[in-house]
């Protein structure tokens, strides 16, 4: 029971994640009301204790604090649209694009609603766990102000005042999970010719992910200096093993579509002068996006 559980919390949009969040909003022992476009939604919720509200608007007035989790913002705007959000804070956990999430907040600005705008880096049934990572941005004075009630979901952040930020760590992170998820298929098809099974190369992968998750407190201050002196290797060196790469890939026939991006992005990087610093030198070609041949 967290210390101001007489916070009463709306929550709209019960699919499998408002779900586990009205769930969890409850077992903090907060009041909670509910609405979801399919009533029937909320009846294991209103077993549960919550109040089932008949309208997106009655919801809303029942409480200083709403919660929002729908398909998609195309899907908020049409709950929010048909009611009047006045007053109350908004905490918009819909995964969308930052600039979905900054026209929210200016609709919102404009109804004289606050807004949160958050991104869930979990899974419904991690909800209401500290493994729940939830990502917040927009005013710092709403996240203050309901950062202990919203703590019933897992561990917070609020990452700043841009609305689009949570949606940008988001995806920035998405990036990293699908980058690292891809690079490891990558090499176990390539290890899978020479009859290693998944499981066998699986730890060696564990391994390197974590070494290479170690060097990159030291890469980002190289990228915040500018500066890439070539302490461990430079750029060239790499471009070498990642022509082996493709190189092995084509011969295994596996496919080498990743290997040759990233011996592209070293070439294009080298071309530029760039061949004795330092791998995050390729910071520019993703800032400066080749242009399309
Ligand atoms: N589920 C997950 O693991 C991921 C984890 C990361 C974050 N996502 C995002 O959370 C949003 C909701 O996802 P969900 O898994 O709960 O999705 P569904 O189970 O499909 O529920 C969707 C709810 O949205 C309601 N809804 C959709 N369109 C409308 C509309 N036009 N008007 C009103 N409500 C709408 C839908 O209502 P109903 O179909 O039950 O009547 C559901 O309540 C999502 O952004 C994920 O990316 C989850």
């Amino acid at each position: 029971m967290d210390d101001n559980s007489d916070i009463p919390v709306t929550v709209l949009g019960l699919g499998l994640m408002g779900q586990a969040l009205a769930g969890a909003f409850l077992k903090a022992g907060h009041p909670v009301t509910v609405w979801n476009r399919t009533a029937s939604k909320a009846d294991p919720l209103v077993a549960a204790g919550a109040r089932p509200a008949p309208t997106a608007g009655d919801a809303l007035r029942s409480g200083p604090l709403a919660i929002i989790c729908l398909t998609d913002y195309p899907a908020v705007r049409e709950v929010l649209d048909a009611s009047e959000p006045d007053g109350t804070t908004l905490v918009n956990l819909t995964s969308g694009s930052s600039a979905q999430a900054r026209e929210a907040a200016r609709w919102a600005e404009r109804r004289g609603a606050r807004y949160l705008d958050g991104a869930i880096m979990a899974v419904p049934p991690a909800i209401g766990t500290a493994e729940a990572v939830i990502l917040h941005s927009g005013p710092r004075r709403d996240f203050e102000e309901h950062e202990s009630t919203l703590g019933a979901l897992g561990t917070i952040t609020h990452l700043g005042e841009d609305p689009g930020l949570a949606s940008l760590y988001d995806v920035a992170g998405l990036a990293m999970m699908w980058s690292i998820l891809n690079a490891w298929l990558q090499g176990t098809a390539l290890l899978g010719t020479a009859g290693v099974d998944a499981a066998t190369y699986a730890p060696f992968a564990q391994q390197i992910a974590g070494v290479v998750a170690g060097w990159l407190p030291g890469y980002a201050e190289q990228i915040d200096r500018g500066s890439y002196p070539a302490e461990v290797s430079a750029l060239e060196t790499d471009a070498r093993a990642m022509a082996h790469l493709v190189e092995e890939s084509e011969t295994a026939g596996v496919d080498a579509a990743l290997p040759k991006l990233f011996k592209a992005m070293a070439d294009r990087a080298i071309a530029a002068g760039h061949g004795a610093e330092q791998y995050p030198v390729l910071i520019d070609e993703f800032r400066n996006p080749a242009t399309p041949e």
